[in-house]
Parts: C-alpha cells; structure tokens; sequence
C-alpha cells in the first residue's frame, strides 16, 4: 500500500489513517530490527567504507521539490542505516561512546514521540520530575546533599557551565557589568592532558587562550600538581586571578585520572573553584572498586561533569553536570524571558529549568537515562562498570601474553588501552624512539585497511611524547573475551607484512 502513497496519506493530514501510519511505522521497524540484527552478528561487518564522492552516488540525497513515496522513504531508511557505521557491534572499539542499549533506544523513541522541549513543568510534567530524581541520585552518589544538575547537549557545554558558574560565584557583578568588573586578568589551570573543550572555555568567554594554562603531566598522563600550585603562584605573582581549576578524570585519549584530592588541597589553600572533568570517567562512581582507586575526593570538587552516555552506555547525547551549591545555576543564567518563565503560573515554578541555562530549547535527554536506570538498578551498573574494566584487563593480559606482536604503552586506568602493533621486521629490535617512530607509522596504514575490510574499528592517534598508537576502547556491552582477541589477531593479519 505504501508504494502511492505519500506523508500526506498519514496521520495526521489525513484524519482516520490509523492503519496506513501503523504500516509505515512497521516498516521503519523492521529495519531497525535488521540493523540490529546484523550489528549483532559477529559474521557482518562493522562499516561497509565509501569515500565520500563515492558515497554520494550510492544514495539520493537530493530533497526534491515534489514529495516522494511513502515506499521511497522506506527505502531511504533502509540505504541509510545500510552505510552508517555499527558502533554497537561488538568490534566497534573507536569511540568513548558505543554500544547500543535496547532500553535506553526505546527510551529515546518514546521521547522522539513526545517530542517536547525541556524548559518548562508545563510542558513537560513528567520528564522534568524525572531529571529531578535522577540528578539528585547522581549528586548522592558523587557524595553531596543538595545541589543542582542540569542535563546539556554534550560534556563540552557541560564544562562551560561550570565555567560560568565558576565566574558568577567568585565575580557575581560580571553578569550585569561585563569585564570591568572583574579584579584583573582572570586566569584558569587544565593538564595538558584535558578534553580541548576546557582551552575553548577561554577562548568563549574572554580569557583568551593564553590564561588557560596547560600544567604539565607526567608520561602516565596525570597531572603533577606541584606543577600546579608552582603555576598558580607564577601568574599571581604576575597579577593575575587564578580562579579555577579542572582536573580530569578519565583522560580522553590515556584514561587517566587526575588525583582529586591533591588539587582539592591545592585550590583551597588559593582559593579556586575545582571542577572535575569526568565526562569520561564518570561512569566508575558506580563502582565501588573504581570509586575508591580513581575518584576519591570527587566530593570535594564544586562542581563535576558526567557523562552518562560513555560508560554507562545510555544513548546520544546524555551529559550532565553537577552543582555542590544549589542557586548558581539560575542566579547565573536567569534571563526571565516573559513568554516561557512567568512568575505567576498555576504550580511551582522551581520546576521550569530552562531558565538555569543559556540555550533556549532543551532536547529530552532524560526519559532513556531514567529508563535504563530503572532496567539495570544501580547495581546492574557497577556490574556493567566492573565487567568493562574486567575485560580491559583480559585485553592487557592478552597483549602482555604477545609482547612480541604488541607494545602496551602504559597500565590502563580506564578502558582505554594505548599500544603499538609490532610488525615482523621490527620484533626484537630494542625498543628506542626510532622504532617507535616506525610503529607509528603502520597505525594510520592498519587503520585504513581495517575500514576497507570492514571487520574492526579501533581508533589512533599522537600524543605530545609519542608519534601514532592506537587507543582501543572497551564501553560496549556487547563485548567479549573473544572479540578482544578478534581486535588483537586482526590488527596482526592486516599489520603482519
Ligand atoms: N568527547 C570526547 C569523545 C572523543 C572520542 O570518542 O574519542
């Protein structure tokens, strides 16, 4: 029936079409059930790789002046998601965020139906008590009473409210007076390890770059704080105002974390707001185990961005960032818009967050967190954060068990694991900065031969003291034992020549 028919054949354009939109609906289903039935299959292929002229003669992607079929559109669905990467199979171990969670997808579904933004209780009654309970829990489990939280649209906004909150807390007349009411230059302290959204905080709003210091790190990738406290002292000798500090936990490239309670002691003897970056590494509070070794003292920062569509798998987008102080966030960004936040409305107005944030509308981030929340408990959680870290030991086992194929960079903290593949003309040559230089550049040319076959996706990159390695990243829970050794005797196959 779909092949005459067109959107205007549906609901709600046309009245009564129940069975018609039901059949089309159906239909986008059942190629969502195809992909993921394939994106399960350890037999079908990760990416089906096109360069991007090429990938333009595989799909219209023309949107024409008359309307298509509603049995065009299918078929676009279907062409769509037939060349869209799988990050959820379990061979995907490019990205932090992969996997894909079935509850959290229905979530996200149903929340594409309600389709209805975030700024008020009025329209979105539900979903904004959810947000309610669900910060909250995540506050507790940070280790803080009270607070505030809002979700925002990826960790790098996430960090620039915390930012902003920073600043309206130390120079409260900003909002109103702009930067002649600052005291002097205001200055902000990152390792040189940190997401590049912290530089871009200065860069946004005014510090310019340059009073974003870079503190050094060590090779394992955390920040000295000697450094620290040492480059504090430096730019307040020059008359500048340090007044916030980011330490990272779960760096984006080594996974390393910062240690929290050594820049908390450093930040209140000069009195800067610390914010703690774990958009990456957030996902471990959860673990009782990974709490204690890689985020102690998170309590003690004011305030923490988190990620949970990383390690808990929820699905694009889902960040938050959390607040130790309740009030700053609207007393910072209130605009008191009339038309949205009126003051005399039928209930309690504390609901209406939109004003607590710069944008206007607010994507429903919350109803697939809650849902998949409620789906696992708590404690499915810390199952699913412990089996992750489980298997990137296995990973590293592996890799130690083959030392003379693999190089391991350094012992992960996180799920992340840096090393070096060693083809056969290089095993046993002592390992020096020639040789790495020589693994570095088999990374990018493994790499496009993986994408060309289709059967893996691990990510590389550079860093300041080493050429190319690969970062592997196990936060899919559709990963095993065997498709880390698949990860492993396929890097070898496409290297070994
Ligand atoms: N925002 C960091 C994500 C980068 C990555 O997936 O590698």
């Amino acid at each position: 029936r779909t092949a005459n028919l067109t959107a205007q054949d549906l609901i709600p354009t046309t009245v009564g079409a129940v069975p018609e939109t039901k059949e089309f609906l159906q239909k986008v289903i059942d190629i969502l059930m195809d992909y993921i039935k394939a994106q399960n299959d350890r037999n079908e292929k990760v990416l089906e790789f096109h360069h991007p002229e090429d990938m333009k003669m595989l799909i219209d992607l023309d949107v024409p002046d008359k309307a298509v079929s509603l049995q065009q559109l299918v078929e676009d669905c279907a062409t769509t998601m037939k060349y869209q990467v799988k990050t959820g199979h379990p061979r995907f171990f490019n990205q932090l965020s992969c996997g894909l969670d079935i509850i959290s997808m229905a979530g996200e579904w149903l929340t594409a139906t309600a389709n209805t933004n975030m700024f008020t209780y009025e329209i979105a009654p539900v979903f904004i008590l959810m947000e309610t309970v669900v910060l909250g829990k995540m506050r507790e489990i940070i280790g803080w009473e009270g607070g505030d939280s809002i979700l925002a649209p990826g960790g790098s906004i996430s960090n620039l409210y915390a930012f902003l909150a920073a600043r309206h807390k130390m120079f409260p007349l900003y909002k109103e007076k702009g930067t002649i009411s600052l005291p002097g230059q205001l200055v902000m302290f990152t390792s040189d390890q940190c997401h590049y959204s912290i530089k871009s905080c200065a860069s946004v709003c005014g510090l310019g770059t340059d009073n974003c210091v870079a503190v050094p790190s060590d090779d394992t990738g955390h920040m000295i704080t000697s450094e620290l406290e040492r480059l504090i002292i430096e730019r307040k000798n020059m008359g500048h105002v340090p007044f916030f500090v980011n330490a990272t936990a779960g760096t984006t490239v080594l996974g390393a974390f910062d240690n929290l309670n050594e820049v908390a002691d450093i930040c209140k003897r000069h009195n800067c707001w610390m914010h703690v970056d774990a958009a990456w590494g957030g996902g471990l509070l959860l673990s009782r185990k990974y709490r204690r070794t890689r985020l102690a003292g998170i309590e003690r920062a004011d305030s923490v961005t988190w990620n949970p569509h990383k390690l808990m798998g929820a699905l694009l987008q889902c960040s938050s960032i959390h607040f130790k102080e309740d009030g700053l966030l609207i007393s910072c960004n209130q605009m008191s818009a009339e038309y949205l936040f009126m003051t005399d409305k039928l209930y309690d107005i504390s609901y209406d967050t939109g004003d607590k944030v710069i944008q206007c509308g607010r994507h429903n981030d919350i109803f697939k967190l809650w849902l998949q929340w409620r789906s696992k408990g708590t404690e499915g959680f810390e199952k699913q954060q412990d089996r992750l870290m489980d298997l990137t030991q296995y990973q590293v086992k592996r890799i130690k068990e083959q030392s003379d194929k693999f190089h391991l960079i350094l012992e992960p903290e996180c799920v992340n694991v840096s090393f070096w593949y060693i083809p056969k003309r290089l095993r046993g040559v002592p390992h020096d900065k020639h040789k790495e230089e020589e693994l570095g550049k088999l990374c990018p040319i493994i790499k496009s031969r993986m994408m060309q076959k289709g059967s893996l996706m691990v990510g590389y990159q550079p860093d300041d003291r080493r050429p190319n390695f690969f970062r592997s990243i196990i936060s899919s829970a559709a990963v095993t034992e065997a498709d880390v050794d698949f990860m492993l005797d396929e890097i070898h196959r496409l290297g070994d020549d």
